[in-house]
């Protein structure tokens, strides 16, 4: 499967990508690729000295604080010398891992590689709070020899901008500068490798986005797709990624939905499995933060109520998927919404003619907008939340 928007994508291209010309053989192949891409596992190494910041960083990389239920301890000196795996609360298959730290003086990055099981891991992230030092050096370079990826990140950015800020001439641009500098000497062995300065505590500042964006680059499809749909949304410029990666697949759940419409229905909605629909919507409204845990933590970390988070929800598509999601029983109060159901028809009812080629195309344009439409209220929900980067 190739990456492509499904813009310009028509029918006949459509059954060509997945392999088959029979539209019911095309469908089951595209709700198998469709299922395929929730079952590729990503595993994420964190490594580093202890108390560098490798639980911080693991538990904002899942979206979650250091006080959650689930979420790694931080401030603790660590006392296994065994990985641990902490898994994404919405997307069980992207996995990070708490490697023990690297920080003894004896250290061989070799058998250190060997007792957490290197071959386990997609990539590794090197942490440091400081300095980084000469194990940090030798753990990339046994990596390197293995063959797989490594990324420095300087964490606690925030606290090296913090006790500066007050000075006279402040100018965050040249810290951050310095900081890249001084990493950079300490890795002069390696050449020049990219350094990204990070905070745990605000992943919407600094190089967060741009290490989401290295480490999109050098993965595989499957692997870049599990990625972008797990990093939290921390900002706007994150949602936007969310929307490129999301629309990449509008024309595999439209063509998984299709019907076989090769008869005309009376209406297009009829020739339309809409659980395949509902099934990517809700994925959507996942994958972009409008679900109810995500909202909670938006709300923790930006200081704002709630309420006021949700009210910025406001399209009728959003709030049907919401809906259809509540586990809590109507009250009198809850507002009527409507049901996502009569929501889709209602965007489906436009067209009356139907082939299975104008009922993809229409499908494709009927996702579309309702990408758009959660796109557009989950940039009201951070722009609420004071997030307008
Ligand atoms: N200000 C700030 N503090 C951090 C950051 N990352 C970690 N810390 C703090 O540094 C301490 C050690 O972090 P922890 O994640 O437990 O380090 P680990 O031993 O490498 O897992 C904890 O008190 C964290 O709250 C950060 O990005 N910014
Ligand atoms: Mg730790």
């Amino acid at each position: 499967m190739t990456e492509v928007s499904s813009a310009d994508l028509d029918f006949s291209e459509a059954l060509e990508r997945v392999g088959e010309h029979d539209p019911n053989a095309a469908a089951a192949k595209a709700k198998e690729q469709l299922d395929s891409l929730d079952s590729v596992t990503l595993n994420i190494a964190v490594t580093g000295e202890t108390g560098t910041g490798k639980s911080a960083f693991i538990n904002a990389f899942r979206g979650l604080n250091d006080d959650d239920d689930n979420s790694a301890p931080t401030g603790v000196t660590e006392t296994t010398k065994q990985a641990t795996m902490y898994t994404h609360p919405t997307k069980p298959n992207v996995r990070l891992w708490d490697l023990p730290g690297t920080g003894m003086p004896n250290f061989k990055a070799n058998k250190f590689l060997k007792e957490v099981k290197f071959e386990t891991y997609d990539l590794f992230i090197i942490v440091s709070s400081e300095r980084f030092k000469e194990n940090d050096v030798f753990l990339a370079k046994e990596i390197q020899k293995k063959q797989k990826n490594f990324y420095f990140v300087r964490t606690k950015i925030d606290n090296d901008v913090w006790s500066v800020a007050k000075t006279k001439n402040f100018d965050e641009q040249q810290v951050l500068g310095t900081i890249r500098e001084n990493c950079h000497r300490n890795l002069k062995e390696l050449g020049k490798p990219k350094v990204f300065l990070i905070s745990s505590y605000d992943l919407g500042k600094y190089d967060f986005q741009d290490l989401v964006d290295t480490l999109e680059s050098e993965l595989s499809e499957h692997k870049r797709f599990a990625l972008v749909q797990s990093v939290p949304v921390c900002s706007l410029a994150m949602l936007e990624k969310k929307k490129a990666v999301m629309e990449q697949f509008i024309w595999l759940a439209a063509l998984g939905s299709s019907l076989g419409a090769i008869i005309p229905f009376p209406l297009l909605s009829l020739a339309i499995d809409k659980t395949v629909l509902t099934t990517y919507l809700i994925s959507c409204h996942n994958v972009l933060g409008l679900n109810e845990e995500s909202l909670i933590k938006l709300s923790e970390k930006m200081n704002k109520p709630l309420s006021q988070l949700k009210s910025a929800i406001k399209t009728p598509l959003a709030l049907a998927v919401i809906d259809k999601l509540a586990i809590r029983p109507r009250t009198a109060m809850t507002k009527p919404v409507k049901s996502l159901d009569d929501v889709l028809d209602a965007r489906f009812l436009v067209t009356s003619f139907v082939n299975a080629s104008e009922a993809f195309k229409t499908t494709c344009t009927v996702l579309r907008g309702a990408l758009n439409d959660m796109i557009n209220d989950m940039r009201q929900v951070l722009q609420t939340a004071g997030l307008n980067e």
